[in-house]
């Protein structure tokens, strides 16, 4: 549209949403290291991966959770920005629970969509094998099962009368019995899959290759490292989560060892538990792993707090213990002295996880001391392969 209204541009998109963020800051958990501001940051762009347009970023400090996620003050002056600029969705940066999500949609009356649904979003869009698009529709039908039941419960809480006998609450037990047979079905897929793809693994083990893995936040540069190392031809792009399928490839290193190494979906703060379930099996195939090679942008603003989330996953994941490299990327774009001021930070924040701290410097995307992480990596094999 130009100024006057009329549509003028044919490379308009008539469907892209109009989005709000807004998010808060709950005074009594504010965390150090994420501020509301780091996170509605990512947060945007979370929302620009998945296609829509960030029109305006809003967010509140709040004493404690309230029943319609912001504050009523809030709620009103969001009204008025919705109106002026034509606003269609608002994004918001928590998981909300069923009633905060219907309550924001009664007060608001636009389209209500958290950041877990916006997560799955991307997921579903990025999903290409047949495990990565089953993962996603049942981490999708797990988010949606309780939220079916909030769509009917308000007509029981008119206390029954006209128009609330009858279809509501039978097509909510059809709908609900619907997706709780898909939910089956899902899982016995992908039980299947995850068998054929289990004999596959064994068959490499056979061989007795050592398996190196790429770990790390999302958009953090693994797939241009995979793609460095190996010419392997994996998407990787400026967009958050460009991989969600794990590809693995064989590599030579100079002196003639072979293993395999093989990249895998990142995390992210606040990653769902949902995803956390429905991903599982590919996060726990991390634990074959001889090395984990965790990739860091360095250049990243928020750097700390993202490498903070991942070591936590990672301990989660029973992770910690495996041989790790940190392997500190897009150099490139910070100055030397940034980088080993960062250096000793992390060494400080990993020590209380890691026994001892190894790392190195590089730039995946101009092939920058290669050298020095193949050399690394080959240590830890030959370590191994010692043993
Ligand atoms: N300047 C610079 N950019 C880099 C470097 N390495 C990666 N990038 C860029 O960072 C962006 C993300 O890279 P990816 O390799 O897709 O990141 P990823 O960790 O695989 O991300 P996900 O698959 O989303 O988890 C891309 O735009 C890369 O070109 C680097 O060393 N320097
Ligand atoms: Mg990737």
């Amino acid at each position: 549209m130009n100024s006057k209204g009329k549509t003028k541009s044919v490379n308009v998109n008539p469907r892209k949403e109009r989005a709000l963020l807004a998010g808060v800051e709950i005074k009594s958990r504010a965390r150090k290291s994420w501020n509301v501001q780091a996170s509605l940051t990512e947060l945007a762009m979370l929302a620009s991966s998945a296609g829509a347009q960030v029109v305006t970023v809003k967010s509140q400090r709040v004493q404690k959770r309230s029943s319609s996620y912001l504050g009523k003050g809030k709620i009103e002056e969001l009204k008025g920005i919705i109106e002026s600029k034509k606003i269609n969705t608002i994004v918001l940066d928590d998981e909300l629970s069923p009633a905060q999500q219907r309550n924001l949609e009664k007060l608001l009356e636009i389209k209500v969509v958290d950041r877990t649904a916006l997560i799955l979003d991307i997921f579903a869009q990025r999903a290409q094998s047949r495990e990565g698009r089953l993962q996603v529709e049942l981490a999708q039908l797990e988010y949606l099962l309780p939220r079916l039941v909030g769509q009917w419960s308000h007509l029981e809480r008119l206390g029954g009368g006209i128009g609330t006998r009858g279809p509501g609450e039978s097509q909510l037990e059809t709908d609900r019995r619907l997706v709780r047979k898909r939910v089956d079905k899902i899982q016995s897929d992908l039980e299947n899959v995850r068998r054929r793809r289990g004999q596959a693994r064994q068959n490499r083990f056979d061989k007795g290759l050592p398996v190196v893995s790429l770990v790390g936040y999302t958009n953090s540069g693994k797939s241009t490292l995979m793609n460095a190392l190996t010419r392997a031809d994996v998407v990787a792009e400026n967009k958050l989560f460009a991989t969600l399928d794990p590809v693995t490839r064989k590599m030579v290193l100079p002196g003639g060892e072979i293993f395999l190494i093989s990249d895998t979906v990142g995390f992210i703060n606040k990653l769902p538990t949902s995803v956390v379930a429905a991903f599982r099996a590919t996060l726990e195939e991390l634990r074959d792993a001889d090395v984990l090679l965790h990739v860091i942008d360095v250049s990243n603003k928020n750097v700390l707090a993202q490498y903070e989330s991942v070591v936590e996953l990672l301990k989660d994941l029973n992770l910690v213990n495996k041989p790790t490299i940190h392997v500190f990327n897009k150099v490139d774009l910070v100055s030397p002295s940034q980088i080993s001021s960062y250096e000793f930070t992390f060494k400080g924040i990993a020590s209380g996880y890691y026994e001892s701290f190894e790392s190195v410097s590089i730039s995946a995307a101009s092939s920058l001391n290669l050298p020095d992480l193949l050399e690394l990596i080959s240590n830890k094999v030959t370590a191994k392969s010692m043993i």
